[in-house]
């Protein structure tokens, strides 16, 4: 391709992205499947290392441009960035409506409602649709510069899209981290050791303020826009709402949430849906929003302190509580974990009554050093299990004498008195009893049936404890010789239920290779792992019979789910199950899916390959999804080497990257 033929393409690809971006972040829409999506930014990405010239900084494949910072600069808001007023009750509420309603000499108001996101506000602006610099609140009239940072978050476009782009535009906004994003980054720290996050808001707050924007980039963090500072432009807004949606039709994401609102019973309705809904929704809020729609009105009506007189946040109850420590049990889960649990003295958490909070594992117990007796703050997030975030430990002095006591990690399972063990670098104790523990083998039932596993609906944890205990069922192969005469005799169970349920036994009998897989509760194979192996070996008996070399030969499998797959084929009784369950149970020919089998693995190849050139080996690895790469890095999947491999070899066993031989290269890509 010429210069200019690259240049006019990479326009073409850029507008396109831009636009796919507007669909899927801000309409939530998406218009196009992921790998289309990827396929033209690897294209655009192409374009811009072969004709380095046609990179521009807003280019959507500069996002994490920058070099790390050594200190953020500081910066000053042309306006300041002003707080809100807090309502906790419907009284407080009727007195803004009567403030409000007193200065504007009216009787009634229309409203912009919002929710209220608990993230942190940020400031950004555009100059002439393109994204310049963004900072942190701050003090409320100096922030930080984090635009290195911001221009790593997805949704907020580094230019605006649309008709009548001002010139200049200030769009204000809070960053926040979905719960489940807070989840895995967290589920990471713990693999690492490192410490945990208290909640969404601490985590998107610590992703921002980060020197180095690889860091937040490796961070899902999220962004809604509420209000616009200094502006520029020939669009006049009338009113808060027509302001929202016009930075939406400029390609900036606001709440799905956002409605009009016609008097204050409207914003009770409000407050109390999104309270009921609360629980539902991907973020963490902590109350909703209410603003005077019109904005001369807004004007009219000025500030009172650091506050607006025309909007106030109507708040929730706090989702933290504190409570009492009653006792610590321990709960056996399906792969024998053992997990300390909280009992507490019950506590209104966020609308619910809570009565046991998971300790997670004993490490945590010892970080936090929770004891028996202790009077702690407990958090409920979403529907995500009640924790407990810290102890108040000045309150142990109140204690009587001997009502403080340590928790002691039983030495055998208490559902099965079998051993009791923690392998080397986990953090977690484990049963060793296997299905012959009764909690293990009726988790190991629920995740057999369960929807993603073999789908059979109406087998819940209610009815499992029932089959087992009846001894009706010992493993999960005897669901299948269950009869309607059996279930019908069952506490609770109606003649339609007993019918349902044989149908949905009888359906589930025909599934697919990776539901099997994952339905047998190998410890750490989920769907992915479980649909990777199903597309690299196709049939059952390659998987049962591989060797850990051979499993590590997969992408996403490394030598501890490679050992736990291995001996989990060398247990006799798993055998007998597995053998049970194959009289009853096929799956359909696995489809390939051979163009994206290396999707997001990232290729170095060193050396000299005897049965393929360099190229050929990178178009092959292109073909199957992979990428292929000049450097190693940490975020190299895999370093393939020939004969005299160089540096790359010795950089990828520095840093513990899978090194191939060409033997197993081929093995994997064929
Ligand atoms: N949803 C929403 N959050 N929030 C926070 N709107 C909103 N408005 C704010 C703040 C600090 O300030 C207004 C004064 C623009």
């Amino acid at each position: 391709m010429i210069l200019q033929q690259a240049s006019k393409r990479a326009d073409i690809l850029r507008d396109s992205i831009n636009q796919h971006n507007y669909q899927y972040y801000v309409l939530d829409d998406p218009d196009i499947p992921d790998a289309e999506y990827d396929r033209l930014l690897r294209e655009l990405i192409d374009i811009e290392t072969e004709f380095p010239e046609l990179i521009i900084p807003n280019s959507p494949t500069q996002r994490v441009g920058a070099s790390p910072l050594s200190e953020f600069e500081q910066v000053k808001h042309i306006m300041p960035m002003l707080s809100l007023a807090n309502a906790f009750n419907e009284d407080e509420m009727k007195a803004f409506e009567k403030r409000v309603n007193d200065r504007l000499e009216t009787e009634s108001i229309i409203f912009s409602a919002e929710t209220k996101l608990d993230g942190l506000a940020v400031s950004i602006i555009y100059e002439q649709g393109v994204l310049r610099t963004a900072a942190t609140r701050g003090d409320g009239y100096t922030g930080e510069n984090v635009t290195h940072n911001i221009r790593t978050i997805s949704s907020i476009p580094l230019n605006l899209i649309g008709d009548d782009i001002p010139d200049l535009l200030e769009i204000r906004g809070e960053v926040f981290m979905a719960h489940k994003s807070f989840e895995e980054l967290n589920d990471k720290q713990r693999q690492k050791n490192e410490k945990l996050f208290a909640n969404p808001r601490n985590a998107a707050a610590g992703s921002l303020r980060q020197l180095d924007p690889k860091i937040t980039a490796q961070r899902a963090l999220s962004f809604y826009a509420y209000s616009i500072g200094e502006y520029k432009g020939d669009v006049v807004f009338k009113t808060h709402i027509e302001t929202l949606d016009q930075l939406k039709d400029w390609g900036v994401p606001i709440s799905p949430e956002t409605k009009k609102m016609k008097n204050l019973d409207a914003c009770f309705d409000y407050y109390k849906d999104i309270g009921e809904r609360r629980s539902g929704l991907a973020y963490e809020i902590d109350g909703v929003v209410f603003k005077v729609n019109d904005l001369m009105q807004q004007q009219a009506m000025g500030f009172v302190s650091r506050s607006p007189r025309w909007a106030i946040a109507y708040k929730f109850p706090p989702v933290e509580e504190i409570t009492k420590i009653l006792d610590i049990e321990v709960q056996v889960g399906r792969t024998g974990a053992i997990t300390p649990v909280a009992r507490l003295e019950p506590v209104f958490v966020g609308g619910v009554t809570i009565t046991n909070a998971t300790l997670h594992n004993l490490d945590e117990i010892k970080r936090k050093d929770v004891r028996v007796g202790d009077w702690v703050y407990i958090r409920r997030a979403g529907d995500v299990i009640p924790e407990v975030v810290r102890v108040i430990v000045e309150k142990r002095k109140d204690a009587r004498r001997n009502e403080i006591r340590e928790f002691v990690m039983p030495s055998v399972c208490p559902v099965c008195g079998s051993g009791v063990e923690r392998q080397e670098g986990e953090a977690v104790y484990r049963c060793v009893g296997g299905i012959s523990c009764a909690a293990q083998n009726i988790q190991a039932i629920i995740h057999f049936v369960s929807r993603k596993a073999m789908n059979i609906d109406g087998l819940g944890e209610k009815i499992v404890v029932q089959l087992t205990e009846t001894g009706l069922v010992n493993s999960v192969d005897e669901l299948y010789s269950l009869s309607y005469e059996q279930l019908v005799e069952l506490e609770r169970m109606g003649d339609k239920s007993a019918k349902n349920l044989i149908e949905a036994i009888e359906t589930s009998k025909q599934t697919t290779l990776e539901r099997f897989i994952y339905a047998l509760g190998i410890r750490e194979v989920g769907e992915a792992t479980a649909r990777s192996l199903a597309q690299h070996f196709k049939e059952f008996e390659p998987i049962e019979n591989a060797t850990t070399e051979k499993l590590e030969l997969i992408s996403d499998i490394g030598p501890i789910v490679a050992h736990n797959i291995h001996s989990f084929f060398q247990q006799k009784h798993n055998i007998e199950i597995i053998v049970a369950l194959k009289k009853y149970i096929h799956w359909d020919k696995v489809e390939s899916n051979e163009s994206s089998t290396l999707e997001g693995q990232t290729f170095v190849i060193t050396g000299t390959l005897s049965s393929m050139g360099r190229d050929e080996a990178k178009q092959k690895l292109i073909a199957l999804g992979g990428k292929v790469s000049g450097s190693v890095s940490k975020k190299t999947s895999y370093v393939v080497y020939g004969d005299s491999p160089g540096s790359k070899y010795e950089k990828a066993m520095q840093l513990g990257i899978k090194v191939l031989t060409e033997e197993e290269f081929i093995e994997l890509i064929k």
